[in-house]
């Protein structure tokens, strides 16, 4: 069941990159399964709210949680590198993957559907409290449950193929088996704090190596939603995912590469 929902997710990133239904591009996916019994979403309640769901909340049933993670190409985020206020492109690739994320849900109901299982989907975003912005389904902690990475300092979840992009996880009652959690962290700072690059690049002082104020990035967000009102509901801002060294890759484990090859070139 794994491989053939992987399948489905790349055929129909793949597809939708290559017709002309939006301007952005995406990379090929990455797909992570948790048990929806995992005690971890119990744990949410704490880490998140007390009111943060749990799959069987969300379905009747539930036995697996499907998270995928869609990575934006690269000249997406070197268009986000410069100025205070974010790109028109970075912008436009917000609307266009939420977008994305609705209509391969759907697809996603659908193919599931013809297996005998039925599926609860959840929103790409704007399902958060606007005051305590805290949203009652955390897509990346059903991330780091389905093992599709580690939270950088940045609060975002950084996968093998990096962090710049957006996720997206939906509930089922189709049996699959849960994937393996990294036993490493994906995050250079929470590894050997060699890097703090998306703190310096924060334009708001929102972010600092030990504390993340998420009022004063919303306020950020709301400065280029204003800027871009006439695209859609823009409130985006990603200064600290773009072009820093988790952006596309996991860089502890290049890190590790990098220092092996030292190693044995004898430098
Ligand atoms: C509310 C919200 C916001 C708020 C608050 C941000 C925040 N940090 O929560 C505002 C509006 C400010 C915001 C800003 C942004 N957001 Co936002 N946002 C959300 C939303 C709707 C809910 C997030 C939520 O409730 N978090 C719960 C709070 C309590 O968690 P937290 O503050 O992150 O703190 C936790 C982590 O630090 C974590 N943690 C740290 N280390 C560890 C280690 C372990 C083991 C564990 C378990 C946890 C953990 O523990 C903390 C508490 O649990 C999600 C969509 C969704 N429904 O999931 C998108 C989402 C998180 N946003 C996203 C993005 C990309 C952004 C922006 C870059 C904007 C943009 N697109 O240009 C910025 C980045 C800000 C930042 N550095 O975090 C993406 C993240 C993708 C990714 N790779 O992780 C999401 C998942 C949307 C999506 N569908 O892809 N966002
Ligand atoms: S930019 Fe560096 S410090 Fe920030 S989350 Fe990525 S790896 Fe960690
Ligand atoms: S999204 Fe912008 S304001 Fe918010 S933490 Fe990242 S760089 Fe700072």
């Amino acid at each position: 069941m794994n491989d053939l929902i992987t399948r489905e997710i790349i055929q129909f990133v793949d597809e939708y990159t290559r017709s002309e239904k939006a301007h952005t591009r995406w990379l090929k996916p990455l797909t992570g399964f948790a048990d929806a019994e995992d005690p971890s979403f119990l744990s949410l309640k704490n880490a998140v709210s007390p009111t943060h769901a749990m799959p069987k909340d969300l379905l009747a049933g539930a036995r697996s949680v499907i998270v995928y993670f869609l990575p934006f190409t690269k000249d997406i985020a070197l268009s986000n590198r410069r100025s205070h206020y974010a790109s028109r492109y970075w912008a436009q690739a917000y609307i266009e993957t939420n977008r994305l994320i609705i209509e391969l849900n759907a697809y996603l109901v659908e193919f599931l559907k013809q297996t005998g299982a039925e599926t609860t989907v959840i929103p790409p975003t704007h399902n958060f409290d606007t005051q305590r912005l805290i949203s009652d389904w955390s897509h990346r902690h059903a991330a780091w449950i389905a093992g599709l990475g580690t939270f950088g300092i940045h609060n975002l979840i950084i996968t093998e193929n990096g962090c710049c992009g957006r996720l997206g996880s939906i509930v089922t009652n189709a049996q699959c088996s849960p994937s393996k959690r990294p036993d490493t962290q994906y995050c250079l700072y929470k590894y050997n704090q060699t890097c703090s690059a998306c703190v310096k690049n924060c334009v708001n002082g929102a972010l600092k190596t030990d504390s993340f104020d998420r009022h004063r990035c919303y306020e950020m967000l709301l400065e280029n939603a204003a800027l871009y009102s006439k695209e859609g509901l823009a409130d985006v801002c990603g200064k600290c995912t773009c072009v820093v060294p988790c952006s596309f890759t996991n860089p502890v484990k290049d890190y590790i590469d990098k220092a092996q090859d030292e190693h044995s070139l004898g430098k």
